[in-house]
C-alpha cells in the first residue's frame, strides 16, 4: 500500500504539471459548493470535465463561472450514467493518460487526489481510495459496518481485495477507461465499476483517503440510508451477475 507521507504533495501543489490527468466531477444540484471544488482543482493545473447531471439549480452556471469544461445531461440520469458520460468525454476530448473521479460536494480532498496521481504514475493501472486503511474513520458505527460488509460482498472474481465498498475517489489509466461500459445508471454502478477495476490483469492498489463530512454534505445526503441502499444494490448486482453466468 502506498504511504501518503512519501508523496511530495506539499512541495508540488501550485507548480506541478498535471497535464497527464483529467478529473471527472459529476454534479447533481450542488450549486452552493461546486464552484469552490472546481476552482481548487483548476488552481493546481488539473484539467476538469464537469458532468452536470440534469441539475435543476444553478449548478451549470456555477460550473461555467469556475471555468471548467461542462457536459450537461438534459435530464437527471444518475451517478453511474454521469460517470459514463464523463469517461466518454475524457476519451474523446482529451489525450490524458490518467482519468480521475472526484465528487462535487466537497467530500473529497485535493491532497488525496494528488497522492493518488503520484501513485498511479509509479506504474499502476488503477488506484482506489479507501477510508479504512489508516484506522477507523470518524463515522457512525452502522454506516461503517455497512461499508465493510459491502466491501466483502463486492469481492468477486477480481484479484484485488478492496477494503472500502463505495469510495468515489478513483484514478485509472486511459486503457482501463476504455474498458468501462456501465449498465447501471444509478448508484448501483459502483459494484459494476469495481468489478471492472479489479480485473486480474490490472495492477491495482488502494490509497488511504479521508471523506470529509461537511455540514453541507450531511444536510444534503442521508448517509445511513445511502449505505443501506448501497448494500442492497451490491446484493442485487451479485444476484443478476450470477444469473448471467
Ligand atoms: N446522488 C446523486 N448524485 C449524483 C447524481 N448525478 C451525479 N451525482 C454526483 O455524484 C457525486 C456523488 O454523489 P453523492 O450523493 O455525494 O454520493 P455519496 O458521496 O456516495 O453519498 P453521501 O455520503 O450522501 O454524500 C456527487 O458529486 C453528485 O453531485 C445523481 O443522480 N444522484
Ligand atoms: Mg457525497
Amino acid at each position: 500500500m502506498p504511504d501518503p507521507a512519501t508523496t511530495d504533495y506539499d512541495e508540488t501543489v501550485g507548480r506541478a504539471d498535471y497535464d497527464d490527468t483529467v478529473v471527472i466531477v459529476r454534479v447533481f444540484n450542488e450549486a452552493p459548493v461546486v464552484a469552490g471544488v472546481l476552482r481548487e482543482l483548476l488552481a493546481v493545473g488539473l484539467r476538469v470535465i464537469a458532468v452536470d447531471d440534469g441539475s435543476t439549480d444553478a449548478s451549470a452556471d456555477e460550473i461555467d463561472a469556475a471555468g471548467a469544461f461542462r457536459v450537461s445531461h438534459p435530464i437527471n440520469i444518475g451517478a453511474g450514467g454521469a460517470l459514463q458520460t464523463g469517461i466518454e468525454a475524457a476519451l474523446r476530448f482529451t489525450q490524458a493518460k490518467f482519468i480521475a473521479c472526484f465528487d462535487a460536494d466537497g467530500q473529497h480532498r485535493l491532497v488525496d487526489l494528488i497522492g493518488m496521481i503520484h501513485t498511479i504514475r509509479q506504474g499502476y493501472d488503477v488506484v482506489i481510495g479507501s477510508r479504512f486503511l489508516q484506522g477507523d474513520p470518524d463515522m457512525g458505527r452502522l454506516r461503517r459496518m455497512m461499508l465493510k460488509l459491502g466491501a466483502r460482498l463486492t469481492r468477486r472474481g477480481g484479484s484485488f481485495r478492496l477494503t472500502d465498498a463505495h469510495n468515489g475517489l478513483r484514478i485509472f489509466t486511459r486503457a482501463v477507461a476504455g474498458d468501462i461500459k456501465l449498465n447501471h445508471a444509478g448508484m448501483a454502478y459502483a459494484s459494476e465499476l469495481e468489478e471492472v477495476l479489479t480485473r486480474p490483469r490490472y495492477r491495482v492498489t488502494e490509497f488511504p483517503v479521508q471523506i470529509v463530512y461537511t455540514d453541507y454534505s450531511l444536510a444534503k445526503g442521508q448517509p445511513l440510508l445511502n449505505s443501506v441502499n448501497i448494500l442492497s444494490d451490491i446484493v442485487a448486482h451479485r444476484v443478476s451477475a450470477r444469473r448471467r453466468r
